[in-house]
Order: C-alpha cells, then structure tokens, then sequence
C-alpha cells in the first residue's frame, strides 16, 4: 500500500428508499358487483445498512463514491398483494470505522467486528392497503395509507486503523524501511525527516500461512504534544494495535533517552498507550562495526534488561527473521489474541 491510497476520512452522503404505496383496490368478479376491498399493503424502502468487513484496510473505496442510495419499496396492489421491499444497501467498511453525523459532528457508531451490521438510515415504511381498515361499520373503505417517505444524511467515516503491530519512532528512523523489508508494502522512504506523512500498512506474512498487519505511522519528535512537527494526532492510528514497536536507529547519540522521549510524547497523547505490549527496535544495525556493536550489547542489556528488544538492520535484511518470531510471539500472549 503506498502513501496515496491510504484514505482514513469521508464524508457520504446517503439515501434510505421510500415505503411503497398502499393500494386502494376494491375486488371486482364477474358475478359479483360488489367484492370487498383488496388493496394490498406497500413494501417498505431499503433500508442503508452498515457492515464491517475484515478484508478492508482503508476508506480508499469511497474516494470516488459518496452517494448512497436504497431502493425505494412498491406499491401495493389487488387481491392484498403486497408490493416487494426496497433494496437494501450494505456499504462495507474496515473494522475499526467510526460512523459521525456530519451536522453536529456527533458518533452514531463503531464498527469493530467482521460482518457486524448497524442500519444506519431506516427505509420508510409501506402504507397500508385498504383491506386493513374494512370494519363491520364500514365495509369498503376507499383509502389506503401512502408509504413514508426515504430518508437522507450526511455522515462521516473516519478509521482507525485496527493494525496489529504499530512502529513508533523519531522521524528517519527506518520505521518505512521496516515496513518494506518484512512486507509487500512500498512505503515513501526518504533520507530527510517527516517522509512519511500518512500511515501505510503491510502484511508479515508469517510462517506456514499465518500474517500480521504492520503500521507505519509519520516520525514523532519531543515536542510532539505541543504541537512541534507533525503533532501527535495520527497517533490515534496505533490506538487499536495490539502492540507497539519502538524503533530507534543504533546511529542515535542516546538510545536510552530516545526511548523515553517516545513514551513520554505517546503518555502525554494517551496513557493507556503505554499499557500495550512492546517491543524496541533496534534499526540500522549495519552502521556499526562488529566491535562497536558489540560494546552496545553490554550497554543494551543495562537499558533494556526487562524489555524485549530486536537489533535489525531493514538494508542488509538482518535480524528480521528473530524480530518476526519476537513479534508474533507477542501477539499471541493471551490478552494480545
Ligand atoms: N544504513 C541504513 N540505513 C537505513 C536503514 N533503514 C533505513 N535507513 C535509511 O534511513 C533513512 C530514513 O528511512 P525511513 O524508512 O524513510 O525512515 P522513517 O522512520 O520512515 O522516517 P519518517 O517517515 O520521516 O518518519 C533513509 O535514508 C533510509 O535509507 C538501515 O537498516 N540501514
Ligand atoms: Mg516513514
């Protein structure tokens, strides 16, 4: 996936179909002037119905649809026939979608599990047929209900991206690098900071055909909080990972303190980032001789006694097999499944 299809806001528009009319028939035979009335029922309007869908990963599909209509329901007609339902609209969107009303900005919904459906928009219901109001005190009546009409809204989507595993990391930390390395994914990889402006997403293909799903997300910087680079807004897209890698490239001055400058920015969006499980990234290992990198272990093993941490390097394609397998053993401690 690359930096253009990755849509995560829409604005639709959509449009419930209208209830069918009632009829207003009276039965007519042959040899008998005077049947009763049968007229039957109109079919409701279909209603816009929304459903998750686990294939999906962005709103792409909407970039170029954004109208939305049901189908409207028929009239009714004699010998009590109802007429047929309008169609029904289903607009499939990822898990982790939340469904706004664009006047008051107000959610209406989450979409979170695979095939969950929420009707969005009723239908407008048929009118009844005539036959319903025939009564001892009046035996034909000439009326039928017309059908309610369809209703319309303006609604936003906006995703969150329901990821498995997020990168974190300063700006020309490899974390696109990464991405691409382990995945199918062609990031925008640039040798000067913010390269990455929104997320992209790949699948690890895991071991005898198992996978996961990594996002990559624009570098944070200190500061972020308050606003300094990019913000910290699109942090809302590693919300619902399951868990978090810190990436912090081996040529950095002080791992250590990059380490807790990210968590201190992540704390200050949402503590309860802080409550996933994770993991440090040790990347561009290839810029550090044998030597070098062998003092940084002792160092490493100081810092990081209790975390789990991967030395990798995304160029010469190393450590990425141990940093897979740490992943997906993460992934499936119990409360990460
Ligand atoms: N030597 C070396 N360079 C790397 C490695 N991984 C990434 N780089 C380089 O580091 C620079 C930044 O890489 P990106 O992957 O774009 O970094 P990023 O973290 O996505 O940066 P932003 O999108 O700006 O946040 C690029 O010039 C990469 O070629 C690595 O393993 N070794
Ligand atoms: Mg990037």
């Amino acid at each position: 996936m690359t930096e253009g299809n990755f849509v995560d806001y829409v604005k639709l528009h959509i449009k419930s179909g209208s209830g069918g009319k009632g009829s207003n028939h009276l039965h007519r035979e042959k040899y008998n002037s005077k049947g009763g009335p049968d007229g039957g029922d109109g079919g409701r309007g279909g209603h816009i119905i929304i459903r998750g869908n686990e294939n999906l990963w962005t709103l792409y599909n909407f970039k170029f649809k954004r109208h939305f209509v049901a189908g409207n329901g028929e009239n009714g007609s004699k010998k009590r026939s109802s007429g047929a339902q309008g169609k029904d609209l289903i607009i499939d969107v990822p898990l982790g979608t939340v469904i706004k009303n664009k006047r008051n900005n107000e959610i209406l919904f989450e979409i979170t599990k695979s095939n969950q459906e929420i009707i969005v928009l009723r239908g407008g219901l048929g009118g009844l047929g005539n036959w319903n109001f025939k009564s001892s005190v009046r035996q034909t009546p000439r009326y039928a209900q017309s059908g309610q009409g369809s209703n319309e809204l303006d609604i936003i989507l906006e995703l969150k991206i329901l990821a498995d595993v997020g990168l974190v990391g300063f700006p020309n930390a490899g974390k696109s690098t990464l991405l691409k390395a382990i995945t199918g994914a062609k990031p925008k990889i640039g040798e000067y900071e913010f390269t990455t402006l929104k997320p992209n997403l790949g699948i690890v293909p895991y071991r005898s055909f198992q996978s996961f799903v990594v996002a990559d997300i624009p570098g944070i910087i200190e500061g972020a909080s308050k606003g300094k680079g990019l913000g910290y807004n699109f942090l809302r897209h590693i919300e619902r990972n399951s868990i978090l890698l810190y990436v912090i490239p081996l040529d950095s001055k002080d791992v250590k303190k990059d380490f807790d400058i990210l968590i201190n920015e992540l704390k200050q969006y949402n503590s309860d980032l802080l409550d996933k499980d994770y993991a440090v990234v040790l990347s561009k290992s290839d810029l550090l001789d044998d030597e070098l990198l062998h003092e940084y272990y002792s160092d490493l093993k100081i810092h990081f006694r209790d975390i789990p941490y991967f030395i990798i390097s995304s160029i010469q394609k190393k450590g990425l097999v141990e940093l897979k397998d740490g992943v997906w053993k993460l992934l499936n401690k119990s409360e990460n499944v």
